[in-house]
């Protein structure tokens, strides 16, 4: 498996410096600066790639592998007239890229909203802060902030009720931060800011979109991209819908394991594959995650491994727990990987290593009263990483036979 680490560019408190220490290998970023729809040029990708790249001394280098993500424009996902502009832009992004080496390349279909959560302080028993979506405080955002329309008719009378009383709590702060948690976005997002009026414009957008048609949409779209990705050996990766549901009324295509079946039987192309955020998938209790990392092992080209605790009475709700203690076998997980590996390694793939990630760490120790992304501090990450690590090390020495019983354990307490 080869170690990456996600860097947001020049901006980023976690320095190429810092990430040097950790012992990754890779890198994941991306242009951040340059709108969605528009040409990342070989030479805003070459400077970026340089900031990586460049070392002095005896200093190891660093490789800029993964980029999390090329935007996909708001008219791709609509199927608006003109949009064959945007996506062949993509194209071109994709292509440069690819004649700079950068060959895995992440991307998503959300409409309209990127990752989303509730909470970016929420505190552990540790002491350390984590991230969290708690389902009743976006429902008081839905309802009674953002006042959508349909709204009503999605949530039971008690959830309505309850959703009321929560936000009657509210203070002026608590309404600002939520209402910015959700429509201005978090680090990494593929979406602009709004502010809440052009934030319910473009819901309202998505009025006759449902999944069906936004999965044309998508598949619109990789028509065209696959074959050019397949040229050039590049390898897309899909990251699911985060938190993996519809939401505020819009259709969510990339949240299971049959939505995977219907995208790989409709494009079988070798270049389409996943990004398997094990902590996103498993935000459902009905995602069993070795399972999916055994199905669909060959396509994945690139995986954030951090897990999710699901709250005991409503499933919907979550915080970000270790990434090795959280509802899922996350051990089984790195095996199925490994198994995926020497499958390929068997078969003369050359690009037979997995890229995988430590995802959104807690806030902890000297990060605690910075400014840091959120889920993007460092010392979280490197605890992160480093349990991943001597969890691949260890199964690394041992024998990775595929076992006869094909059902892994899922420790998952749904
Ligand atoms: C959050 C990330 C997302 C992800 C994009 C992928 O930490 O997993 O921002 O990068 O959704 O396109």
């Amino acid at each position: 498996m080869l170690e990456s680490w996600r860097w947001f560019g020049p901006n980023d408190p976690v320095t190429i410096n810092d990430i040097r220490q950790t012992g990754a290998t890779d890198i994941v970023s991306g242009l951040h600066s340059i709108p969605a729809g528009e040409v990342w040029s070989i030479e805003a990708i070459q400077t970026h790639q340089n900031l990586i790249e460049a070392t002095t001394g005896n200093l190891s280098k660093l490789t800029w592998s993964v980029v999390e993500s090329i935007p996909v424009h708001e008219d791709i996902k609509l199927g608006k007239p003109g949009h064959e502009q945007y996506i062949e832009n993509w194209i071109l992004s994709m292509e440069n890229l690819a004649k700079c080496g950068i060959k895995t390349i992440c991307y998503n279909f959300m409409p309209v909203i990127d990752w989303t959560r509730t909470d970016l302080n929420f505190q552990l028993p540790s002491g350390a802060y984590s991230l969290r979506f708690d389902q009743k405080k976006f429902a008081a955002f839905d309802l009674y902030i953002l006042k959508r329309e349909s709204a009503a008719a999605e949530y039971s009378e008690s959830e309505i009720a309850e959703a009321k009383q929560i936000f009657d709590a509210f203070s002026e702060k608590e309404i600002t931060d939520l209402t910015n948690n959700i429509i201005a976005g978090l680090p990494g997002k593929m979406t602009e800011a709004y502010t809440i009026d052009d934030f319910r414009r473009m819901l309202a957008n998505y009025k006759n979109i449902d999944s069906d048609v936004l999965r044309s949409h998508l598949f619109a779209f990789l028509e065209k991209v696959l074959p050019r990705a397949e040229k050039m050996g590049v390898k897309l990766a899909i990251h699911p819908d985060d938190p993996p549901r519809d939401m505020l009324g819009l259709p969510r295509i990339i949240c299971t394991a049959p939505d995977l079946d219907i995208l790989f039987n409709a494009h079988p192309s070798p270049s389409n594959g996943i990004t398997l955020c094990v902590g996103t998938y498993s935000s459902r209790p009905d995602n069993n995650l070795p399972e999916m990392a055994k199905q669909f092992g060959s396509r994945i080209y690139f995986s954030h491994l951090r897990g999710v605790s699901r709250d005991k009475d409503e499933q919907r709700s979550f915080y970000e727990a270790s990434h090795l203690d959280s509802d899922i076998d996350m051990i089984s997980v790195v095996k199925e990987l490994l198994i995926e590996e020497s499958r390929r390694r068997k078969e003369g793939d050359i690009d037979n290593e997995i890229f995988i990630r430590p995802d959104h760490g807690h806030q902890m120790l000297d990060d605690i009263g910075k400014t840091v992304n959120p889920g993007y501090s460092g010392i979280g990450r490197l605890k992160g990483l480093a349990e991943i690590r001597g969890v691949i090390r260890a199964l690394s020495s041992t024998d990775l036979t595929p076992s006869t019983d094909s059902t892994p354990v899922d420790t998952s307490n749904a």
